[in-house]
This record gives C-alpha cells, structure tokens and sequence, in this order.
C-alpha cells in the first residue's frame, strides 16, 4: 500500500489531521492499534476553544456539536468559600467555550472518516516507523491478515504519549522538558443534573475540585488526589461526600449524586518534546506534549497541532513548498508553550500540594482575588482559557 501520509493514532488528534487532508485531496491511512469500541470508550476532555469547534465547523461537522454541544461565556471560581463568576465573553473580547465531549468530537470524526472512505487500519500490533530519516519511509505493523506494510511520504504519529513515534525518533535529536505533579485527579462521570450551568474551579484546602458536564443530564467531575491514588479505593458517595466538603454550601446542598458511569485518576504533568518532527516524520497532539488538564488545552492543543501541519502539507502538496513543514515544529511549539503556561499557572494557582504551608495557600487566594480586582488579570485568564489566536 502506498499512500502521501500514513498516520499513527485514531484519536482527535490523527483523525482531525486525517479529514483535513482527504478534504484537500491528499490521500492518508491511518492505523490504530486499539478497536475504534476502544477509543471511543475512553472518557477525556470536555471543553473546545472556538478555534477547535471552528475547524471542526470547517470540515463539516458542525451539525451535532451545533445541536448539542453547550456554549459556555464563563466559568465559576470559588476560593475560601466564595465563589465568583469570571465572564470569559466579556474579557476575551466575545469569545466562549464549547462543552462537547472528546468522546463524542471523535466520534463524528469517526463517521465522517468512514463516510469520505479514507482508511482507518484497526487493532494494528507492532505498529513500527521506518526510513523516516530518507525519502520513503515506511510503516509495518500486523493484523490478524499478517505482516503489512505501507509505504508514504510522510509518517504522522498522532499516537499519545506512550505511543510508538516519539520513541522512535533519534536520541541525540530529541530534547524533553518534563513536570511531574505530586497529585492526580479523580475523576467521576455520571447521568446526573450538574451542580451549576458553567463550570466551577474550586481552590480548597483539601484540594481542587473541578464540576464541568458533558451535557444537560450528563456531570463529570474531579478531586485532586494523591498521585498513586487508586480509583478502586472510593466509592461514589464517598467521592461525593468530599466533593461536597470542597464546595461552597449552596453548590453542595444542590449537588446530585448518582451512580458512576466512570471512575478513574488521570496523573498530571507537563511534557514538552523538542522538536516536533525529524525527517519525514512529524508529531502531533498528546505524542509531542502533555499538559495538566487544569486548562482544558490538552485536546486543544492536539486541534492546533493537526491545523499547522495540515496547512504545511496542503502547501507541500499543492504549492510544492516545504517552508510550511520546514516552520511546522516551531510554529506548533510556540502554542504548545503558551499553553503549557497557562495551564501549568491555573494548576498552580488551584492545587493544593503535599506540604502547602498556610502562607501559600492566602497567596493563593490573593492571586485568585485578583483576577475579580484587576480586568487586566481577568483578560489574562479569559483569553488563555478560550484559546489564544492561532499564529
Ligand atoms: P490520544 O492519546 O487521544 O490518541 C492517541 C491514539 O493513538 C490512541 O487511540 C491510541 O490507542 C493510539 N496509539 C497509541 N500507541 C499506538 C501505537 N503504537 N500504534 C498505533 N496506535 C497507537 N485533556 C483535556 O483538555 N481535558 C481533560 O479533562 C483531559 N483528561 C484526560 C484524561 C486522561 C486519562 C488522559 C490520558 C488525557 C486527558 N486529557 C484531557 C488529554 C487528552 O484529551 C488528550 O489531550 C487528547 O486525547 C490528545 O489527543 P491525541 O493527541 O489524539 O492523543
Ligand atoms: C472536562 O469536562 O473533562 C474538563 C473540563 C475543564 C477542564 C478539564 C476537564 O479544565
């Protein structure tokens, strides 16, 4: 098989990459190690910037999110027992977030790939890039019909952080920069009417706590937790009995509890690699960077990853120019850092570490004062979190 791009990874990431190519024409197969049950079955983000709902609406999948997707033009902070509004229409010059479940932004991904035709090869064992230093590199993997192969121009991993592209590349050509937290988060969803109609970031002194949705009926929720914290140890009504201590008590006397669809803790940390690309393979989404969920970007990030490289290779294509693949690495990074600030800074401001001291936690309290004193702190915040412009 031979094709201009093979990508690693059936995720938002690789799948947003994936349409935008076969709309421009350039033909790609992606291949995925898990079923698509699999990846559909894993519960991750829930909040998309305008500039990922944009692409999404560019691609022609603005229908569901449209019709179901909940636009949000502020998020609730609360802090020593007060919780304030900061209006992210107002100080990010009239932007908003979408409420729109990664679970289901892959699915219509999913259905519009099947739709179009274009390949997705899943349950691909041993997936394995090749000659991505030449000019024919080559993917193998096997299936239960044996060994395959495809041959393209450009390899994309689109496959996580623990995926097989990254751990591919030259030693001496990578650099990381990596921050692991001393805390997780536990995570619940459940078919239960959330607690507020926005979000609520909650700083508390015995930890964060984060209420968002995932629709009108649906919550998802999160404790900060100890960092080998094990989901099996709690209990739903224990997660909410907890829940309810960290929130103020008009949120926690409304609060509504229910059986978990879910129950799982995610590890935080920050991870950068540099570069993002390495001959004729390139990087993008979770495979090139991690950021603390703090931020809602990690998903995001992976959309603006797929739109730089989709554009560099339209280009290539098209205008036959490699400046666009050539700027691609420094031209992702450079979001991806702004980002990983952002979220790295709401972590820190939020989180409540293992050994805080009383000190540490009012300054806390100040610096999220601040942003209900200072409209230049609340634009700081507003603009970060809907999504800085893509360069
Ligand atoms: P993904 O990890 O989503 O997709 C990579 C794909 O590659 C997977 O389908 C995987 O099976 C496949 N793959 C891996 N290795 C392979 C191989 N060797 N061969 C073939 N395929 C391979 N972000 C937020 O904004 N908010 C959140 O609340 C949030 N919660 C998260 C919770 C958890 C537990 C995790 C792990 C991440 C969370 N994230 C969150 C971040 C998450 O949403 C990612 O940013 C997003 O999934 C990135 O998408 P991709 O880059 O496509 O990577
Ligand atoms: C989520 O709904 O999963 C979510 C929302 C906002 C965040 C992180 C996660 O900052």
């Amino acid at each position: 098989m031979r094709v201009h791009v093979a990508i690693i990874g059936s995720g938002p990431a690789g799948l947003l990459l994936g349409q935008h190519l076969t709309a421009a024409g350039i033909d790609n197969v992606i291949v995925e190690k898990q079923s698509r049950d699999y990846v559909l079955g894993r519960i991750r983000a829930g909040v998309l910037e305008d500039g990922t709902v944009a692409q999404l609406r560019s691609l022609g999948l603005a229908d569901r999110i449209g019709a179901e997707g909940l636009i949000h033009d502020g998020v609730e902070i609360a802090s020593n027992g007060v919780r304030r509004r900061l209006d992210l229409k107002r100080y990010s010059g009239g932007k908003s977030v979408t409420v729109y479940g990664q679970t289901e932004v892959t699915r219509d991904l999913m259905d519009a790939r099947a739709k179009s035709g274009a390949a997705t090869i899943y349950e691909a064992d041993h997936v394995t890039p090749h000659d991505f230093d030449r000019s024919r590199p080559r993917l193998t993997f096997k299936t239960d019909g044996g060994e395959r192969e495809i041959e393209a121009d450009f390899i994309v991993g689109a496959d996580g952080y623990h995926g097989v592209a990254r751990a591919s590349a030259p030693a001496a050509a990578l650099t990381t920069y990596e921050k692991i937290y001393p805390f997780g988060w536990l995570g619940l969803l459940a078919d239960i009417k959330p607690v507020s109609d926005e979000l609520i970031y909650v700083h508390h002194p015995r930890g964060f706590a984060l209420c968002s949705m995932r629709s009108k009926t649906r919550s998802r929720y999160y404790l900060q937790v100890a960092a080998d914290a094990d989901a099996a140890d709690w209990t739903a009504p224990a997660f909410f009995e907890e829940l309810k201590r960290r929130l103020d008590p008009e949120a926690a006397d409304r609060l509504e509890t229910g059986d978990p669809l879910e129950m799982s803790v995610a590890p935080l940390r920050a991870f950068v690699a540099e570069p993002l690309r390495f001959g004729r393979m390139f990087l993008i989404g979770d495979a090139g960077h991690i950021v603390p969920p703090t931020g809602a970007k990690g998903l995001n990030l992976a959309a603006s990853d797929a739109y730089y490289l989709a554009d560099a290779l339209r280009e290539f294509y098209g205008e036959k120019s490699s400046a666009g693949l050539d700027a691609y690495s420094a031209r992702a990074l450079a979001r991806v850092w702004r980002s990983v600030r952002f979220s790295m800074r709401l972590t820190a401001l939020t989180h409540i570490p293992p050994g805080a001291t009383p000190f540490e936690r009012r300054l806390q309290e100040t610096e999220l004062d601040a942003v209900f004193r200072s409209d230049a702190e609340a634009r700081a915040l507003a603009e970060n979190y809907v999504g800085l412009p893509y360069d």
